[in-house]
């Protein structure tokens, strides 16, 4: 898998404030918005303001200070989205794992039963 990071993509225009996004938390080292086609009834999405590709991108090259920042951000967000019931953190990886979007960000889903991951 190439690391090689694209600055189009739709989530670093989003960074750069060119496209309009309904956020939900920001700070210095995260943004957190919600998904533009929710597959749950809260569907946040959660994204590094580094340029990382994908997780395994972010677990190698961000800084301590960043993976400490985007870490406490998530459990910000979580708390703070209200899901008493619980939730799921996913991150799509690739072409197998579904990413659309090459740059790293974590799916929040919940406001409902999930369910198992496979029935
Ligand atoms: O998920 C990429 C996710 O990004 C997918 O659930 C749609 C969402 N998306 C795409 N464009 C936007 C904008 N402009 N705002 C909010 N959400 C967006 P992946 O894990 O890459 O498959």
């Amino acid at each position: 898998m190439t690391d090689r990071y694209d600055d189009q993509n739709i989530f670093a225009r989003i960074l750069r404030g060119e496209i309009p996004n309904k956020t939900v938390h920001e700070d210095d080292w995260a943004l957190a918005f919600e998904d533009v086609a929710p597959k749950a009834t809260v569907h946040i999405l959660v994204i590094p303001k580094g340029p990382y590709v994908d997780y395994g991108h972010f677990a190698r090259e961000a800084s301590d200070d960043e993976i400490l920042g985007f870490t406490r951000a998530l459990g910000q967000v979580c708390e703070q989205a209200g899901l008493e019931g619980g939730y799921r953190v996913v991150a799509n990886t690739g072409a197998d794992g579904g990413q659309e979007v090459p740059h790293f960000h974590l799916h929040i889903l919940g406001g409902e039963a999930i369910g198992p991951i496979r029935a």
